[in-house]
């Protein structure tokens, strides 16, 4: 049975990031309070939230920021103390594939180590029975094609230092599930975008590209694998699903997926169509160019230095178990929010030119 959220505390690892973002602001509707974990920078690294933060010395603060990292364990113990959340959503992680061949150790520490600190914490504080956790685990466990479509059952074959990380969490939430019969959940999330992704995840990448290719402040875009094929749905819709999973009376791992597969290649050519522009392949492998039929001109090239060490080559997800037992479902259909990332990045790319030359 579904519970409501109201006067609930929540506890948010990742808040500055993409789902961070968009979980901050459901909960928030939802009336609960909401602490977030944000990494010291040395510059600002809350433009995601910045709308939700208010000033520190008003009264009824429902959002609360505290510095933390996942590295630190002294740091998050106390963090689960001062805030005794009902529930905490674990999205921290160096989340990028291709960056965990660079950085495998920190990637580990990060989000295979970080997972067991967190879910330490609640235990040291004999927590277990008050605090429901989610595990932002992902599609990418799946690795290498091993059932198509991918479901809760489909064995693991991690395929980079993130994925095995990941794998390490998602296993210790269900060991810490059947040891200390805690209410801990794996969302088997696949990838799930909008206009707040990461800049340097693919299809952020594609349409901030696509849109200062337009706007005549950038030549072309450089691309690794044009093959890989993702399930890609919209980032809002899935933290729904992760709220609905700590709201069931009994923990449980479930697949987040559209059911369809899409290849790099046909976003990159959606993308340029939603500002007029057509796209011819030409030639093959690292030859491979996306040239505009009207004008002839070479707007995308391959380059090697992003492709991986080893690729996963296709995810498409089975979500039936969301939805026939969260009554979970997706929405926006992959074309639909490439055209929104697009018509925002033309936005936010002009924006960013204008303070620029001010
Ligand atoms: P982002 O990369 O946008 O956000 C990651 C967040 O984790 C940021 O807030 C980042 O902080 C924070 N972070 C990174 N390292 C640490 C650390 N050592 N200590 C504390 N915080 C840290 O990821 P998404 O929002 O896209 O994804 C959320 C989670 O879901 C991640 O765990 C990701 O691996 C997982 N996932 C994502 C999918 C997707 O398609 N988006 C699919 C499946 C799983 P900062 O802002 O300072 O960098
Ligand atoms: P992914 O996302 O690895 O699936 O992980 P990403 O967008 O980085 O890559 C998707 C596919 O596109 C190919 N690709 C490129 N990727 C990037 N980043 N840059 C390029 O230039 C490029 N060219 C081609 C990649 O090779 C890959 O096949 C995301 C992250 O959010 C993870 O945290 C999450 O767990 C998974 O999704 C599900």
């Amino acid at each position: 049975m579904a519970k409501e959220g109201n006067g609930k505390v929540a506890l948010i690892t990742g808040v500055t990031g993409q789902d961070g973002a968009y979980l901050s602001e459901l909960l928030l509707e939802k009336g609960y309070v909401v602490h977030g974990i944000k990494r010291r920078s040395s510059s600002f690294n809350t433009g995601r939230v910045d709308h939700l933060i208010k000033d520190p010395h008003e009264a009824e603060r429902r959002y609360i920021l505290h510095y933390g990292d996942m590295t630190d364990s002294t740091n998050l113990i106390r963090i689960v103390q001062q805030s005794q959340p009902d529930e905490i959503y674990n999205l921290a992680a160096q989340s990028h594939v291709q960056v965990s061949f660079e950085t495998p150790e920190y990637t580990a520490n990060a989000d295979a180590i970080g997972t067991l600190r967190l879910l330490e914490a609640i235990r040291i504080l004999g927590l277990e029975q008050k605090t429901r956790f989610y595990q932002a685990s992902t599609s990418e466990l799946y690795g290498k094609v091993q059932e198509i479509p991918q479901k809760e059952t489909t064995p693991f074959y991690p395929r980079s230092p993130y994925a095995a990380a990941k794998l390490y969490g998602f296993w210790a939430v269900v060991n810490y599930r059947e040891a200390y019969g805690m209410h801990a959940s794996n969302g088997i999330l696949f990838n799930h975008e909008s206009p707040l992704r990461g800049e340097t995840f693919v299809t952020r990448k594609i349409t901030r590209a696509v849109a200062a290719i337009k706007l005549g402040y950038q030549d072309k875009l450089y691309l690794g694998n044009l093959d890989a094929k993702r399930d890609w749905g919209h980032a809002r819709e899935y933290v729904r699903g992760m709220w609905l999973m700590l709201q069931q009376d009994e923990p449980d791992d479930y697949v987040l997926a559209t059911g369809e597969t899409t290849m790099v290649r046909d976003f990159v050519s959606a993308a340029f169509e939603e500002t007029g522009v057509s796209i011819e392949w030409q030639g093959e492998g690292v030859d491979e160019k996306g040239v505009d039929k009207a004008t002839g001109r070479v707007l995308v090239e391959v380059d090697p230095r992003y492709f991986r060490p080893t690729e996963v080559d296709l995810l498409i997800g089975d979500p039936t178990k969301a939805k026939e037992k969260l009554g979970w479902t997706h929405e926006t259909a992959w074309r639909d929010l490439c055209s929104e990332m697009v018509r925002k990045d033309l936005e936010v790319v002009a924006e960013e030119r204008r303070a620029n030359t001010d």
